[in-house]
């Protein structure tokens, strides 16, 4: 239940479905009680096991059939349930019952995940992530089975089981593990243009998240959005997190390898805290006669709507607030479906999307079943009759005769529901051409938003693009796959192309790039939001440590919403002049630089060798990695050693204003005004 609220309506339709085995007896499935759970039946003492212990037998043909078929793709997942809230009435473009009374909260569940590995992959590699959001309405479940990325890598389902065959593991070696750095991957890319744009998002810093907490959602494809006049719009989602967006850098998501669990101990722990993740919910919309207003196909999943051209509008905001109970009944048995949508949206035409329609309907029936719709996780909040029946592992008990419509003996129940009283009624969009096998001539321009997107970074991410390129094509081992990619890039920018090509030894064609000098500032992540808030600072404490001093600032921290991590020698407790005892949350050994935001180096009078050698190597990590760093007057000469003092984000506590300079430094995030080599190409 989130804390200290009612439980909402999926909440106690939930709670009729969960057992609790805390002091409860053991018995068999089929209800014996169970007097001896460590020893088999066997004749004699050491005689053989008997076939007629049935619950021996039980237990291990259950357990022998525990694990279901991973998804396809994004199978490595992670949930969490939330609420959603609506600003304003969105009454005057939809009808969605959800989207109607701001007093109105909506349960909702929320998987993220990453594409390619398999479900035990690591968290931290570059990758495409999931952010699959359920609604469970009034009205039916409306699902956004969104990723972190405003476009995608095809314009037609019917390509989507090649690209996936690529970046999967190579089929012989089966090897690299969740990730695009191999060949087939650039080999697909390189060979289908319309990856293009894709693969510019995919090797900026987006693709690899700091934690789902400050990721966006995207629904890539144009929906519609329709009102109670019939009248509709042409709508994207849009999901922004309150934190902002923040990735890691690639040398951190490299190191991260050392915690698989990365990102769901992330959103676990903080949902824990109390720390619950905020995102709003926004739409861009196109009037219906605007759709061929603009210089990109708006039907293109290609192709994103840049927010210059069409604003953005928050209509509310959603609040991830209870972990599950139990990973595989929910999270692993939730099924999402871009089809999943409610009275008041509809779909458009884009082909992406309609291919898509199929897929997972069909992929959800093969994973979990064909009842998987009455599983507690996807079950909606409102009732369901029909005459679907029977099926492997059904719940609903269906009573009386009638299975069939039409019949008089049920008063021709269960009964059609008129549009004006809330049937489903189809946008009646027309439709016209010839049957044929193409891809529209709307769609073809493969390299203009490629470099709108390129024109929007800054430098550093510049920087962290052709750094990505060169390792990536790196990678590869056969030169023609490098080649083509960098044939491709010529056609974006140059500046791309040139040092990408230099890093992979191959060379950049003599061809014209896209003449675009457009930009979308919203795309940078330079411009995005930067608080301090739930930020980790790790707080290096020895024993004898000046208690008054860093009691205030660790007060004044906390105030601001950071958190404070003591890491100290040894775990137990650590102790300062004038009576202040703080346990410690975590040694060096079991503490990573890679966990924390920023470092406060205080020391104290009993600092040893060991203290300042492993403060060295965290401080070190954390340099190279751009966070802020400060320090006690009394430590300034470990920084002086390291010489680091001077350095942008290297901040030394002697004036009262420290504890705020500090906060600030720490919202601010990356210096990235420092020298370093990790991304110089
Ligand atoms: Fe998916 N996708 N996809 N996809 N997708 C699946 O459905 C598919 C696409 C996305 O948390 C599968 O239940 C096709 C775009 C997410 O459970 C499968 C095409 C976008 C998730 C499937 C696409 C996505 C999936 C595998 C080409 C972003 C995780 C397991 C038309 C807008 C859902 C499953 C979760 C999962 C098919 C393209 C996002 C096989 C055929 C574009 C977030 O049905």
């Amino acid at each position: 239940m989130s804390e200290g609220q009612d439980l909402n309506k999926k909440e106690k339709q939930l709670e009729s479905s969960v057992r609790d085995t805390h002091n409860q007896e053991m018995s068999s499935n089929e209800g014996k009680k169970i007097v001896d759970d460590e020893n088999s039946l066997t004749a004699g003492d050491r005689g053989p096991t008997l076939i007629e212990d049935f619950l021996a037998r039980e237990k291990l043909a259950h357990f022998d059939r525990e694990r279901i078929p991973e998804r396809v793709v994004h199978a490595r997942g992670y949930g969490a349930y939330g609420e959603f809230e609506l600003y304003q009435s969105m009454s005057d473009v939809t009808m969605a019952d959800f989207l109607q009374d701001p007093s109105k909260k909506t349960p909702l569940f929320v998987r993220f995940s990453q594409v390619i590995g398999s479900r035990g992959c690591n968290e931290t590699v570059r990758d495409v992530r999931g952010f699959s959001i359920k609604f469970y309405t009034d009205d039916g479940n409306f699902d956004i089975v969104a990723i972190n990325f405003p476009i995608f890598f095809i314009q037609d389902a019917i390509k989507f089981p090649d690209l996936i065959h690529s970046v999967k593991p190579e089929p012989d070696n089966e090897y690299p593990q969740g990730q695009t750095a191999h060949d087939t991957f650039w080999d697909f890319m390189g060979s289908n243009p319309e990856t293009t744009h894709m693969a510019m998002w995919i090797m900026s810093d987006r693709a690899i998240p700091k934690n789902y907490r400050t990721m966006e959602g995207f629904g890539v494809h144009a929906y519609r959005f329709v009102n109670k006049d019939g009248v509709a719009h042409f709508v994207k989602f849009h999901v922004k997190p309150v934190l902002g967006v923040h990735p890691l850098i690639w040398d951190e998501a490299q190191k991260l390898g050392e915690d698989a669990d990365f990102h769901r101990r992330d959103l676990w722990t903080n949902i824990k805290m109390g720390n619950y993740p905020e995102y709003e919910f926004a739409v861009q919309i196109i009037r219906e006669d605007q759709e061929f207003m603009f210089d990109f196909d708006i039907l293109d999943p290609t192709k994103f709507w840049p927010e210059e051209d069409v604003p953005l509008q928050k209509i509310g905001k959603l609040t991830l607030n209870k972990t599950v109970d139990n990973a595989f009944s929910e999270t692993e048995q939730s099924a999402f479906h871009p089809g999943n949508i409610v009275r008041g949206i509809d779909y458009s035409n884009d082909p992406l999307l309609q291919g898509r329609l199929f897929s997972y309907t069909d992929t959800q029936q093969a994973r979990v079943g064909v009842n998987y719709q009455q599983l507690p996780i996807n079950k909606p909040v409102c009732p369901v009759f029909n005459n679907q029946r029977d099926g492997a592992s059904r719940h609903v008990i269906d009573r009386g005769k009638v299975s069939y419509h039409k019949n008089l003996l049920a008063n021709n129940t269960p009964s059609e529901v008129p549009a004006d009283d809330g049937g489903f009624v189809t946008y009646p969009s027309s439709v016209e051409g010839l049957k044929k096998r193409q891809t529209a001539e709307s769609f073809n321009d493969h390299y203009s938003q490629a470099k709108l997107f390129w024109n929007s970074m800054t430098p550093v991410e510049r920087e962290h693009i052709i750094g990505a390129y060169s390792f990536e094509l790196g990678r590869c081992l056969h030169v023609p796959v490098r080649q083509q990619m960098v044939d491709r890039l010529a056609r974006v920018s140059k500046e791309l192309a040139e040092p990408v090509a230099k890093k992979v030894g191959v060379t950049v064609p003599n061809v014209e790039e896209a003449a675009v000098t457009k930009s979308s500032p919203a795309v940078s992540l330079q411009n995005t939001t930067f608080v301090a808030d739930t930020l980790k600072v790790a707080v290096f404490l020895a024993e004898g440590f000046p208690g008054k001093e860093v009691d205030a600032i660790l007060k004044q921290w906390t105030e601001a919403g950071m958190h404070p991590v003591i890491v100290s020698n040894n775990l137990g407790e650590v102790s300062g002049s004038g009576g202040y005892t703080y346990k410690v949350d975590q040694s060096f050994l079991t503490g990573s630089p890679l966990s924390y935001e920023g470092v406060y180096l205080v020391g104290g009078t009993e600092a040893d060798d060991y203290f300042h050698y492993e403060a060295r190597t965290f401080i070190t990590t954390m340099f190279n990695h751009f966070k802020p760093i400060s320090a006690k007057e009394e430590s300034r000469q470990l920084l002086k050693e390291m010489g680091i003092e001077d350095m942008p984000g290297v901040i030394i506590d002697t004036d009262p204003q420290f504890g705020q300079t500090f906060i600030d430094a720490m919202a601010k995030q990356r210096f990235w005004e420092r020298p370093s080599f990790l991304y110089k190409v």
